[in-house]
């Protein structure tokens, strides 16, 4: 790799262990996205900051052991608008990728065709300061109107203290809507408190918005204590995020997908091992049906559309 890490990086858990929580047939790992390899596909100016490397080959080994049959591979910010490592995973995946592409607002109708053809069906549109510069919001309408007539849908991101300010944007995007990680809420709040409760008003009323209910090691407080020991008995780890994720499954059981999100960016205190992760599903889709709709009915819906029943 030509780029040096940002000091700190953790690298993604090699050797994760496997997942004793069998995933249903044809699940999807939606989101994750792939770093480079940088000598190949350079990162971009403009970012943030600069990862470890995570190749296509080591997101399919990934999901080979974990049990998963499709993956969603999500534009990181570290590679900006450039969407050639996102799209070669996708066109070396044997049609068991689609994809989500950052895009700026002078893309041509020809490039979005070629997104299109390669297996792109969203964009993502990040509001999280630390990760992305400022971009007008009347930049991103014109893309979503331009997005839309191609059945594509728009992945936000954004903290949760953000969303009062961001509603009217959103609820004026004309496509489906995935949010990352149910907004990012504070989990050291209570999940019947007000900064939850926009959440879930936003969903509930606005039938477009789907979550990820991903990143429970990213929004953890309580971490993965004693994680070995923990998330395979009784008492699930990151069980500060488990009322946030259950709450939404529950609540909105067609309307949540599921991802390891490996390599897992910018985690500072631990790095999860995602066969651990995959046994957190259980603890947040407690049914076979709430398990079969979020990681297979639904990301088959909104990705592979003309598979889906
Ligand atoms: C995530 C989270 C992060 C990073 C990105 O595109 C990205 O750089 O999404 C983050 O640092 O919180 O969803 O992977």
């Amino acid at each position: 790799m030509t780029s040096t890490k940002t000091p700190g990086w953790l690298d993604w858990y090699a050797g994760p262990s496997t997942p004793q929580f069998q995933v249903p047939t044809g699940a999807v790992d939606a989101p994750c996205p792939v770093f480079g390899p940088g000598d190949e596909f350079p990162f971009a100016p403009e970012r943030k900051y600069t990862p470890c490397d995570a190749s296509k080959q080591q997101l399919y080994a990934l999901r080979d052991q974990l049990g998963f049959a499709r993956n969603v591979v999500v534009q990181a910010t570290c590679h900006g608008a450039d969407n050639r490592a996102m799209v070669d995973a996708l066109v070396h995946s044997g049609g068991k990728a689609r994809g989500v592409a950052t895009v700026k607002r002078g893309v041509t109708d020809d490039e979005l065709q070629a997104l299109h053809a390669a297996g792109v069906r969203g964009v993502r549109f990040n509001f999280v300061k630390r990760l992305v510069d400022f971009t007008p919001k009347g930049e991103l309408l014109e893309i979503a109107a331009r997005i839309a007539p191609l059945g594509w849908h728009v992945v936000i991101y954004f903290e949760a203290v953000d969303l009062p300010e961001l509603w009217d944007f959103f609820t004026a995007l004309p496509t489906t809507i995935v949010v990352d990680h149910m907004g990012r809420p504070d989990v050291s709040k209570q999940v019947d408190g007000p900064e939850f409760e926009l959440f879930v008003k936003f969903m509930r009323e606005h039938t477009n918005v789907w979550s990820k209910v991903s990143c429970p090691e990213r929004l953890s407080l309580t971490g993965p204590k004693a994680i070995l020991g923990q998330l395979r008995g009784e008492q699930a780890a990151y069980r500060d995020v488990l009322p946030f994720a259950r709450r939404i499954v529950e609540t909105f059981p067609d309307r949540v997908l599921w991802g390891t999100d490996w390599p897992h960016p910018n985690l500072k205190d631990h790095m999860p091992d995602d066969g651990l992760l995959v046994d957190f599903i259980p603890h947040i889709a407690a049914t076979p049906e709430l398990q079969r709709k979020l990681l297979v009915d639904n990301p088959m819906r909104l990705y592979w559309p003309e598979e889906a029943h």
